[in-house]
């Protein structure tokens, strides 16, 4: 999963970066880049039980979009556009500390309201061409169908999140990138006075995903302090400042809650790994996760829970008690379920 952050000058992005990626960023064509793997107490406590070779987290790729949009009409240049087509997610960084080499003051209602506006004006440019170029060929398909509806959406100051697509929908506008359409997280990046304050409360509380959109806030300046410390360090410093947990965890769950996933596991003397799939995806597809030859030929999956596994101590122990399971292709894997495939080749 590729998480996009951007947002106007100075709003924090790279501060952020830092707090959710900390220490591992590389530099392509002006964009940092960070890979993380996603903690996941399930994959360790299977390799308690497995020993295996390898230890494999599910993993994300934070990109740091870099600066430029003109603060004045918000307009992002072209290489940073690029960049943000080519994220599964979008942070917008909102600025909401003084920052005293920008003219402007904190406001975070009219920069979330630029951003929006832009993105909209983006995906409405794009969708205009197409629009127009499929109405003279007149073409009568779905996707001339969709590129009809999607244009009056965004004409009417809709993002395209909040239109009702269903899968083949959606299929049809695979190639166009649209900004609008991207799952988008708000973070609003407070100063630490704000972040303590009660006025914050409102911003502070993670809003419930709707229509693809979520948004959260943090103290990227206080985070990306946190992400340098570790181990007893970090704790200690977390509970000085009353927190519990740094923010990027609870930045991973909303962003999977955001994108509705969940995660399997596959375990053995081999390798122990988490596989973030969609909510809702059966176990044929799920293969395809793994490997396209399991898809191809599978034949079944047998799968249990962890705690059963701890509880009988070995697989075949499970197998026994009859606590493996045995599903079909069309089975909906559930969060945390442990899958071996039988598959064909
Ligand atoms: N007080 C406060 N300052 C912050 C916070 N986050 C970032 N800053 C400061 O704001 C300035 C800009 O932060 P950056 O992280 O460089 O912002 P950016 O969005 O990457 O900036 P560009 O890449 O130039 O667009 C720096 O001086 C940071 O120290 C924060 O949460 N609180
Ligand atoms: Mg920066």
């Amino acid at each position: 999963m590729r998480i996009g952050l951007c947002g106007y000058p100075g709003s924090g992005k790279s501060t952020v970066f830092q707090a959710l990626a900390p220490g591992s960023s590389t530099e392509r064509g002006g964009v940092s880049l960070g890979n993380i793997k996603v903690p996941d107490a399930r994959v360790d406590r299977l390799a308690e039980h497995f020993k295996p070779k390898k230890k494999t987290y599910a993993e994300i790729t934070f990109m740091d979009v870099g600066g430029g949009g003109r603060p004045d009409t918000g307009a992002f240049p072209p290489e940073v556009v690029q960049q943000m087509r080519n994220a599964d997610v979008l942070v917008h960084v909102v600025r909401g500390f003084e920052n005293p080499m920008l003219a402007k003051d904190a406001d975070v209602a009219r920069d979330e309201a630029l951003f929006d506006d832009e993105l909209l004006l983006l995906d409405l440019s794009v969708m205009e061409k197409r629009r127009a170029r499929f109405r003279k060929e007149s073409r009568k398909d779905r996707a001339a169908d969709v590129t009809e509806k999607a244009t009056a959406h965004l004409e009417n100051g809709e993002p395209l999140r909040t239109l009702e697509l269903d899968d083949d929908d959606l299929a049809t506008l695979r190639d166009t990138q649209l900004l609008s359409l991207t799952p988008l997280i708000v973070l609003y990046n407070l100063s630490e006075e704000l972040w303590s304050d009660d006025a914050s409360k409102a911003l502070r509380e993670a809003k419930t995903p709707s229509h693809n959109r979520l948004s959260m806030a943090i103290c990227g300046a206080i985070e990306a302090e946190i992400a340098t410390l570790s181990g007893e360090d970090q704790a200690e410093f977390l509970e000085g400042l009353g927190l519990g947990e740094p923010a990027r965890d609870e930045f991973i769950r909303q962003a999977y809650r955001l994108l509705d996933l969940i995660s399997f596991l596959t375990a053995g003397p081999d390798e122990c790994r988490a596989w973030p799939i969609r909510r809702g995806t059966v176990a044929r597809k799920a293969a395809g996760k793994v490997h396209s030859d399991i898809e191809r030929g599978f034949i079944r999956a047998e799968i249990y829970q962890l705690e059963e596994l701890l509880e009988h101590g070995s697989e075949a122990a499970l197998k026994s008690a009859g606590k493996m399971r045995l599903e079909g292709k069309e089975y909906v894997i559930r969060d945390g379920d442990v899958v071996n495939y039988r598959f064909n080749v």
